[in-house]
């Protein structure tokens, strides 16, 4: 009954997910983060589905003709809590359904395939890490990626920040480290601490814009994605003439792609777009990024990367990222032009080509921050093209979302992204509702996504802004009761 209910919404829910894009702008950002989430959601459904879905007729369509939105909602399950900020979440494909959860403090806990969370962690790498700030911090420990031989040779990959190294200009702020671990000998759910291998470390000139995303791709080679550095609109210490974002000699602003298995500490793979250039960095898979904080690829499909890419004052962006591409930051931020001495008006015009004539690839999805008309959010959290089982409707659907409305109050979104019918048009989103609430909408900061080893999907989320407390929570994506 619930279900037909459900179809017959679908225009509905279509209204509501435009419905709330045209919401008020939401109040600006509270400097001091609240302690009390406005309403915590619970495990248990409520008894109606969309109490906001209405017949009223849609308003104004979105810029892209779009095709069916998911005709579903959704609940989220808790699987676990009491962490500190899950930020990511990884599975090794060696067989024990186990799910790692990437908490910024500085652990990595085990939470078994039966569901126990295994009380001790995994890795602790918070004495090799910067202090993190209570309030609000981007920096900490924001990645792990399993070898894809893991099973053979216990190998897994992370992302921390940790404190400036000598060699760096002391007035920069921290180094990333990209690490490799390896399991211990006696228990699979413990890690070497003293296996550590730093692979790569790369300076940071303010506290934000980490990246942090480590994954393996289809080809084998370890991916990293780094932001521009930090401060706002790529300029500042750190950040040189042009931007770190147009700088493919930096590895500041870029996604980067080396080979863990070859070359010490790694090897550059030889269709690297710059490994014979003197324009790039060998490393530097793409480029013109801000902030690309969680990226995926399809597990299915052309099994393409999907680079989340934060923005700065008004566009949050998706892109497929592909070899040698350069997505625009900072001379466009989504799909309009930017000015870093202006960045609240986007410009009516700007170079469509980087420092080397190279195109700007524009992203697949984009959406304003909630002062922009139709806005959604101010934070673009990736997460992964749906190749589960459990929601058919979400099938090669693109599930991500929004970190808040504003800075203070938990008030993510969850999203759903179509893809267009013709090439060259704009991926349709459209809100995700979730039976947990009566308004079909989170009401917690949404930090990241996870995908297990049957490719349904997870999200990650707090009640506060910054690494404090114990409100982070990893919810599983399920049909709706
Ligand atoms: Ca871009």
């Amino acid at each position: 009954m619930y279900r037909k209910a459900a179809v017959t919404l679908v225009v509905a829910l279509v209204g509501m997910a435009i419905a709330v894009a045209c919401a008020p702008a939401a109040p600006p950002p509270a400097p001091t983060p609240t302690e009390a989430p406005m309403e915590t959601p619970t495990t248990a459904p409520t008894n109606t589905p969309a109490p906001e879905a209405t017949e009223t007729p849609m308003s104004e369509p979105t810029a892209t003709t779009a095709p069916a939105v998911p005709m579903m909602t959704v609940e989220l399950q808790l699987e676990a809590d009491g962490f500190n900020s899950p930020v990511a979440l990884a599975t090794p494909e060696d067989g024990t359904g186990r799910l790692f959860i990437v908490d910024r403090l500085g652990l990595i806990h085990v939470l078994t395939s039966e569901g126990t969370l295994l009380e001790e962690p995994f890795l602790d790498v918070r004495d090799r890490m910067v202090e993190l700030r209570e309030r609000f911090d981007e920096r900490g420990l924001l990645g792990l990626a399993f070898h894809p031989d893991f099973e053979e040779n216990g190998r897994f990959y992370v992302y921390y920040s940790a404190p400036l190294r000598e060699e760096a200009s002391q007035s920069w702020d921290h180094t990333a480290h990209i690490s490799e671990f390896a399991v211990g000998r006696d228990n699979p759910n413990r890690a070497d601490p003293n296996s550590e291998r730093v692979l790569l470390m790369v300076d940071e000139p303010q506290f934000n814009h980490d990246g942090g995303q480590v994954l393996f791709g289809p080809d084998g080679y370890l991916y990293i994605s780094f932001g521009d550095g930090g401060g706002a609109n790529d300029t500042a210490t750190g950040h040189g003439l042009n931007g770190n974002g147009q700088d493919p000699s930096t590895l500041l602003g870029s996604v980067l792609r080396v080979d863990v298995d070859g070359g010490d500490p790694y090897g550059i793979p030889s269709d690297n777009p710059f490994v014979d250039s003197d324009d790039g960095a060998g490393e530097v898979f793409a480029y013109g990024l801000r902030n690309p904080w969680r990226m995926s690829f399809d597990a299915g499909g052309e099994q393409e990367l999907f680079v989340a890419d934060v923005g700065q004052n008004l566009w949050e962006e998706v892109n497929i990222v592909t070899n040698g591409g350069n997505y625009g930051w900072y001379v466009k931020e989504g799909t309009h032009c930017f000015d870093h001495h202006n960045p609240d008006v986007s410009p009516e015009e700007c170079s469509d080509t980087g420092l080397n004539g190279e195109p700007l690839i524009g992203p697949i999805i984009e959406y304003g921050h909630p002062d922009v008309p139709g806005g959604i959010g101010t934070t673009v959290i990736g997460g992964f093209v749906y190749r589960g089982a459990a929601l058919p409707e979400l099938q090669g659907r693109y599930v991500f979302g929004d970190w808040s409305t504003n800075f203070g109050m938990p008030d993510g979104t969850l999203l759903v992204g179509s893809a267009p019918n013709s090439e060259g048009e704009l991926w349709s989103i459209a809100e995700l509702p979730i039976t947990n609430t009566e308004d079909g909408r989170p009401h917690l900061f949404v930090l990241g996504f996870g995908q297990d080893a049957e490719k349904e999907l997870y999200v990650l989320t707090t009640d506060i802004t910054g690494p404090t407390g114990t409100t982070g929570k990893v919810w599983k994506i399920v049909p709706a009761m």
